[in-house]
């Protein structure tokens, strides 16, 4: 098997620690000996073994002269656990393939250092697209501090998110849904405003049997949202976060109650500042936030620069109504010079619908 064919395993093994290792990346290592796949290891949670560690230790016959693939640069630091490198060196590994390099200011290259003045063989950016894409939660968020963004709407091909009525159940089909609920899963934060909770009284929970809930933001400039809210009412159970510019405690005080944590936050142009908002949560280690609208949100995190990637559910139907919602809300750009710029995007078919995904290029 070639490098690229071993780095796709790890790959795979990474994908394990979907959702359980954030703020931390997720990892897969495999270890071959003469040709022999003799350990694997991912990492399975956050403040756990490292993938290396977790291959070693799994090794079937001695690692002695074998080869392993990783899918970050090993790190070279004592943090929870020890450096990795030192596993590496004792192992007795002769030579170490990795994906991506590890921007950690406290690794940075210093990892495949520390091997290479040991002797060991290094073969660097293998498959490194794919493994930057797999953890570009992690390497934005080590780098800036503030979670990953990630804008998501369900359309109709006429690019609407609600018939004319306000009614939005449902646009895109199961197969779309069940996708959002993968990424409930993946990021670490789900954020509304209050207008979508008014509107649809949602539980912004992942419904998949393994998976687990994303704390839930709610943008509320003036606390508008209802205490029957079902957010509100499973607070304990679910994290729930209500941002807002409202500082006065009596009318926090039924929210804190509740178990709701209440971030008070500077405004901006009359409502909750965004960019203030990201780094709070940068500080609470929440590295990504999957932003569920409604359309005048959108429009604000747009403007705020903070969106890093846009999904756009699209489902083949026509709502029609002109009064009938869109994605993207607020006064909207005065000319196609000042759009927003997007990657080109990647095209998946879910069911009868299509994702679209692009990247923000300028915001
Ligand atoms: C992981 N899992 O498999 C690898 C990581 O706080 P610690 O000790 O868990 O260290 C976290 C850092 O270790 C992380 O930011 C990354 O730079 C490096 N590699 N981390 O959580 C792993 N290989
Ligand atoms: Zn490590």
């Amino acid at each position: 098997m070639t490098d690229e064919a071993y780095m796709h395993m790890a790959l795979g093994l990474a994908q394990k620690g979907c959702g359980r290792v954030n703020p931390n990346p997720m990892v897969g290592a495999v270890i071959v000996k003469d040709g022999r796949i003799i350990g694997q290891g991912h990492h399975q949670q956050y403040g756990g073994l490292h993938a290396e560690r977790n291959a070693l230790a799994s090794c079937s016959e001695s690692p002695q002269g074998a080869e392993l693939f990783v899918t970050l640069e090993p790190c070279c630091h004592w943090g929870k656990t020890p450096p990795c490198t030192d596993a590496i060196l004792e192992s007795g590994i002769r030579r170490v393939v990795i994906g991506s390099a590890d921007p950690n200011p406290l690794v940075a290259g210093k990892g495949v250092r520390t091997l290479r003045e040991h002797g060991i063989a290094v073969t660097e950016n293998v498959l490194r697209g794919e493994c930057d894409r797999q953890n570009e939660v992690f390497l934005y968020f080590i780098q800036k501090k503030v979670p990953f963004v990630v804008l998501k709407y369900a359309m109709t091909m006429d690019g609407k998110i609600a018939a004319a009525s306000g009614l939005s159940k449902w646009i895109t089909g199961e197969e779309a849904r069940k996708r959002v609920h993968q990424d409930r899963n993946r990021y670490a934060a789900v954020l509304v405003g209050a207008g979508t909770v008014l509107a649809d009284d949602p539980q912004l929970t992942c419904r998949l049997p393994e998976g687990k809930n994303p704390a839930r933001i709610i943008c509320d400039t003036h606390l508008r949202t209802p205490l029957t809210a079902q957010v509100v009412a499973t607070a304990k159970e679910t994290r729930t976060i209500l941002a807002t510019c409202c500082a006065e405690s009596d009318l926090q005080q039924p929210y804190l109650a509740a178990g709701c944590q209440v971030l008070v936050l500077p405004e901006r142009d009359g409502r909750v500042n965004l960019r203030a908002l990201m780094q709070e949560l940068g500080r609470q280690e929440l590295d990504s936030v999957l932003l569920e609208g409604g359309a005048a949100l959108n429009w604000s995190a747009l403007q705020s620069g903070i969106v890093n990637k846009v999904q756009a559910y699209i489902a083949p139907k026509l709502f029609g109504g002109a009064a009938a919602k869109n994605p993207v809300g607020g006064c909207g750009v005065q000319s196609p010079q000042a759009a927003f710029q997007l990657s080109e995007p990647s095209v998946e078919r879910l069911g009868s619908d299509l994702l679209l995904e692009s990247q923000v290029i300028s915001c």
